[in-house]
């Protein structure tokens, strides 16, 4: 339906000459495609591990994880209530899994990544390889990808699903289905992809063959190590203290093509210079707390809160104590097609 702001003389011919023939008239509406800066539906706002887990928790006494093939609560951002995402492109949920449950075997053309919240010892398997899970890992799930979920252990295991569902959704290639069995049968022992492809090192004929990292989880020790070994040069960044992206070994790229993925250390006191960038983005507190200045909105936060800052939001972030923030968006998707940018202030 056509509202004339324009020409509203000409709105019988609107009405009468093109709408019934599927036209429309650019010239009412080009003000609103050819913006000054973006305008999104996506709002700040922080879900506080403390207020949620029992509410999560209390859905396992509900429906167990077979029957809802993925027990996740959707971390709806307000300003797109009932749309199912976090960000415009992106959705972002906390799995839960309890002691002996299963999420049975499926593939989807959406690529997931887990961040690991709370637990120890649960098992994601991908295309026949089972990766044992602890608090921090970063897991991935390429797209195509047979994956099921499973809890060995004896304690709930709680973590972040980060899915491309809405920018795949857009473009219309949405893809799914069931394996024949509840789990995949497993072909190569735990550990394999980060031996094989995660020490620097690749076998000797190996070839790329997919934009995805052939590593499907990047352990917190291994990361956290990284970063207390490159703080001994106290090199901060202004904007980000020290912030590392995970990467795909192939090519140096994000582990996936349409998820990027960030891990940041700021030291007690720390306080960034004031950001933004376009890729409206996610984050999980790993430790410690702090509080973060987003557009005219103050959040406090600490271990296990999930925040989202939405694209061009003015965005600074101070640490109480010493804090790990794992971080994810769609930065890639923008720099492969040019549209990525940031203001960094002067800074
Ligand atoms: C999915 O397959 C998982 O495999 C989690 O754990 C969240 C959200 C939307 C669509 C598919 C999973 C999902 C999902």
């Amino acid at each position: 339906m056509i509202v004339a702001d324009v020409r509203p003389d000409l709105m019988p011919y609107y009405k009468e000459d093109c709408d019934p023939k599927n036209l429309a008239p650019l010239w009412e509406v080009l003000h609103s495609f050819a913006r000054k800066e973006p305008k999104s539906d996506c709002q700040a706002y922080i879900w506080q591990y403390k207020n949620i887990r029992d509410t999560l928790m209390k859905s396992a006494d509900l429906i167990t994880a077979e029957q809802a093939e993925r027990r996740v609560l959707i971390l709806e951002n307000p300003g797109m209530r009932g749309r199912y995402r976090v960000t415009t492109s992106l959705f972002a949920g906390l799995q839960l899994i309890m002691p002996g449950e299963i999420a049975p075997a499926h593939r989807h053309t959406q690529a997931a990544l887990r961040f690991i919240v709370e637990g120890s010892g649960a098992y994601t398997a991908v295309n026949g390889e089972k990766t044992i899970m602890e608090e921090g890992d970063f897991v991935l799930t390429p797209s195509w990808t047979w994956h099921d979920h499973g809890n060995e252990s004896n304690q709930p295991m709680v973590w972040l699903d980060g899915l491309d569902v809405p920018l795949v959704e857009t473009l219309d290639t949405t893809f799914a289905e069931p394996y024949p069995d509840k789990i995949h049968p497993t072909t190569r022992p735990s550990g394999d992809s980060l031996a094989r492809y995660g020490m620097g090192l690749a076998p000797v004929d190996y070839e790329q063959k997919s934009p995805n990292s052939p590593i499907f989880n990047y352990p917190y020790v291994r990361t956290r190590e990284a970063l207390e070994m490159m703080r001994k040069t106290e090199e901060w960044d202004l904007c980000h203290g020290l912030k590392l992206r995970y990467i795909n070994p192939d090519n140096g790229q994000s582990a996936m093509p349409t998820l990027g993925t960030f891990m940041q250390l700021l030291p007690k006191n720390f306080e960034t210079s004031n950001y933004k960038s376009t890729d409206a983005t996610v984050f999980s507190v790993v430790e410690g707390s702090g509080k973060s200045f987003i557009g005219d909105q103050v959040f406090e936060w600490s271990k296990r809160d999930h925040f989202v800052v939405p694209c061009w939001a003015q965005q600074k972030h101070i640490a109480n104590e010493d804090a790990v923030l794992f971080s994810f968006s769609d930065r890639p998707v923008q720099q492969t097609l040019g549209l990525w940018r940031e203001d960094r202030g002067n800074n």
